[in-house]
């Protein structure tokens, strides 16, 4: 049955091995279809609450929900059906663009591949390619630039059509032109889905429906970017600094 995309962490607590604490207590409820970007320090927790939202990991305290459903009792393969996951630099493998795009969905014809990258403005530069959908591309994706495995990612995601989205950015810097790109894909594919975005760039966070500030493994902010910059604490001091 489709999900709705509703996602709470109930009193989260989550170390990796024996170690301290990674994650202390966190809760959290996400409203479906809502946009939240995730900032905070490097090793402040971020990349470990999608892990966890992901079943990487499991949390040794505490639950997490889709829809009121403890997602343990869910099988991986649904969770992951449920969930577009779009993890730094990991965008590209071996094979033609339309592999790439058609991975989370094999069976999609060659039109629905074009119109999902047409969505994420991939499909201009794509033509441009020597081959066009049927250039070979490989894992370290040598004949493209960030920006453009990208915006490949993006069409890949929209084309699986999942109800909750995950983007850790990309923290390389992209050229004005692409970075405009990118900026409209990311607005067209959060649309109508739950999306979290451990996010970067200042115009995702600007545009996300909440911002959660992430400190030593804590929500120690919450708000629209406006009302964490009138709070004068962490997320202040993260963008004025
Ligand atoms: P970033 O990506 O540098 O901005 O940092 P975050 O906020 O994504 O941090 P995160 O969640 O990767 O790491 C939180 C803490 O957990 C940090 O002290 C590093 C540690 N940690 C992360 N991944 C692992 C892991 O796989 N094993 C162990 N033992 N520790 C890890
Ligand atoms: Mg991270």
């Amino acid at each position: 049955p489709p999900i709705k995309g509703e996602i709470r962490f109930e009193n989260v607590s989550f170390s990796y091995e024996e170690e301290k604490p990674v994650l202390k207590d966190v809760t959290f409820t996400i409203k479906p279809g809502e946009t939240i970007a995730l900032v905070g320090e490097t090793g402040a927790g971020k990349t470990t609450i999608i892990s966890l939202l992901a079943r990487f990991y499991d949390p040794q305290r505490g639950r997490i929900l889709i829809d009121g459903h403890d997602i343990r009792n869910v099988t991986l393969k649904s969770l992951r059906k449920q969930m577009g996951i779009m993890l730094q630099d990991t965008f590209i493998f071996s094979g033609t663009v339309a592999d790439n795009i058609r991975y989370a969905k094999p069976d999609a014809t060659m039109d629905e591949v074009i119109k999902a990258a047409k969505t994420v403005n991939a499909h201009e530069f794509i033509m441009k390619m020597e081959n066009g959908y049927d250039t070979e591309v490989n894992e370290r994706g040598s004949r493209l630039s960030i920006g453009q495995r990208q915006l490949i990612a993006f069409a890949r995601a929209l084309l699986a059509d999942p109800k909750i989205l995950i983007l850790d950015e990309a923290t390389s810097a992209v050229d004005t032109q692409t970075e405009v790109l990118i900026q409209e894909a990311i607005e067209k594919l959060t649309k109508g889905r739950t999306s979290i975005i451990i996010a970067h760039r200042l115009s995702t966070i600007r545009n996300a429906d909440r911002i959660f500030v992430i400190h030593n493994g804590q929500i120690v902010e919450e708000g629209n970017h406006q009302q964490l910059l009138e709070k004068r604490g962490f997320y202040y001091n993260l963008y004025t600094s």
